[in-house]
């Protein structure tokens, strides 16, 4: 494979899409080696075809705000790829979406839900809309206005969106609710992350930080390791961060930080159940700020400003919020304060420079196309009740959604150890969702 001149080629096509670009960059680094295993990949252009989404839909989106003021925003869906199953991927809403986040996203969406072992292609869209100081009525507005155009492009069959930064259940709530009305089609595997009176599966809200702790344990016994008594550092405050303290508390960790785009809050006892619960109070007033734990629980959770999470002594770092939240010199920050395990929970969370100083001193690393695969994979088990029409309880969801991280731990074990026995979750993550894909796309023919 020509990494380099495939991404030259790429970089003059989509100019200045610096995300896009690196989350290619990272996938092709680590499958070339098997790539050229495989003159028939090469035969087929597999990777030329596979790096480019197969469709994208771009349009306005105008609605009024409470002032009676007319907005405009922009709103997309990439179809990335289908080979194995329709496209499937979440949606975000935040002022800084571009298409160059949401082609990477729907890359990266694509090797991750080849990993969950269901049949879905990957995707991703949202708008530029910024829900910070939004009220309720003016997020309906904009979700109502936002399917108005939406719901041509998606389908229970063709494509399944979901949720993902800014969107969450009350979101996904105000999107159905105008997709019935303008499809009149009452199918309701066509959103994931629904109600669970309306469709929703039970464990879906929970799912992402859930399957990320699920998958940390896993890491962690390959490594001779357990989590009780752990110090874990975590980014954000929104729904995977709330699903990933919630268990990381349950397993017997002790949660020493949330951060948000304003700060840290240190919380040197660990955090508790009251304050995972006022994570949600957090989220839903759109805010935007996690001073506001400190202000709730004054003494036991101490706010600073400006700072990350990474700058508060732990044992393990999630990555819970952003792309590029961790730099190489927070990994550097991390490890100087006794980490030495960071798994990342949000796409993309680390910096090409972080991963290689985690990777080059020793620290355990996995990339989040693995370890937040159970957001997606539970968004596939929704997608299965809709079509049966019927609804599992806690325990089959949350037994299903552990076989599948064990099983995406095991693919990344089979596919990334080295020959001197560690294991490249990177690798073994890339190659696994690639050999997966592409055999599907060379299985059926040149389209
Ligand atoms: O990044 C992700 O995997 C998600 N935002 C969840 C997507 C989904 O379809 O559940």
């Amino acid at each position: 494979m020509k990494t380099a001149e495939i991404m030259a080629n790429l970089a003059a096509k989509h100019p200045g899409e610096n995300e896009y670009l690196q989350a290619v960059q990272e996938v092709l680094e680590s499958i070339e080696e098997v790539y050229n295993q495989h003159p028939e990949f090469e035969k087929a252009k597999i990777v030329e075809r596979m790096v480019e989404p197969d469709r994208i839909f771009t349009f306005r989106v105008t609605w009024v705000d409470d002032k009676g003021e007319v907005q405009t925003n922009l709103g997309y869906r990439i179809q990335f790829n289908s080979a194995i199953g329709p496209y499937k991927g979440g949606l975000r809403f935040h002022k800084a979406v571009v298409p160059s986040m949401l082609k990477f996203l729907g890359f990266e969406q694509t090797f991750k839900n080849a990993l969950t072992t269901l049949p879905m292609g990957g995707a991703k869209g949202g708008s530029d809309f910024d829900p910070v100081g939004k009220s309720n009525d003016e997020i309906m507005r904009f979700c109502q206005a936002f399917m108005q155009e939406l719901w041509q492009c998606i389908g229970p069959d063709q494509d399944i969106p979901a949720g993902d930064v800014g969107v969450g259940g009350r979101e996904i709530g105000f999107l159905y609710g105008m997709y019935k009305k303008l499809a009149r089609e009452y199918n309701t595997g066509v959103l994931t992350g629904k109600g669970a009176t309306w469709g929703g599966s039970i464990l879906r809200p929970e799912a992402t930080g859930f399957g990320a702790l699920y998958f940390t344990q896993h890491l962690l016994q390959t490594a001779g390791k357990d989590i009780v008594g752990k110090k874990v550092a975590l980014s954000g405050f929104g729904n995977v961060a709330w699903g990933a303290a919630t268990k990381a508390k349950e397993l017997g960790a002790k949660v020493v930080a949330i951060s948000g785009p304003d700060g840290v809050c240190e919380i040197p006892d660990g955090i508790t159940d009251e304050m995972i619960d006022y994570m949600l109070d957090m989220r839903a007033s759109n805010r935007n700020k996690v001073e506001d734990m400190a202000t709730k629980f004054p003494g036991k959770a101490i706010f600073t400003p400006g700072k990350k999470a990474w700058s508060i002594p732990c044992d393990i770092a999630l990555p819970c919020a952003f792309q590029n939240e961790l730099s190489e010199d927070d990994a550097k920050e991390l490890q100087a304060n006794g980490c030495w395990c960071c798994c990342e929970v949000s796409n993309m969370g680390c910096q090409p420079g972080a991963i290689h100083y985690f990777q080059n001193n020793g620290i355990l690393f996995a990339p989040g196309k693995a370890v937040n695969a159970g957001g997606v994979a539970t968004s596939g088990l929704e997608m299965t009740q809709n079509a049966s029409h019927i609804s599992w309880s806690a325990k089959e969801v949350d037994d299903k959604l552990h076989f599948i991280m064990q099983s995406i731990h095991e693919q990344c074990v089979k596919y990334g150890t080295q020959p001197d026995g560690h294991i490249d979750y990177v690798k073994g993550a890339n190659i696994a969702g690639f050999m997966k894909v592409a055999t599907a796309m060379l299985e059926q023919g040149i389209i």
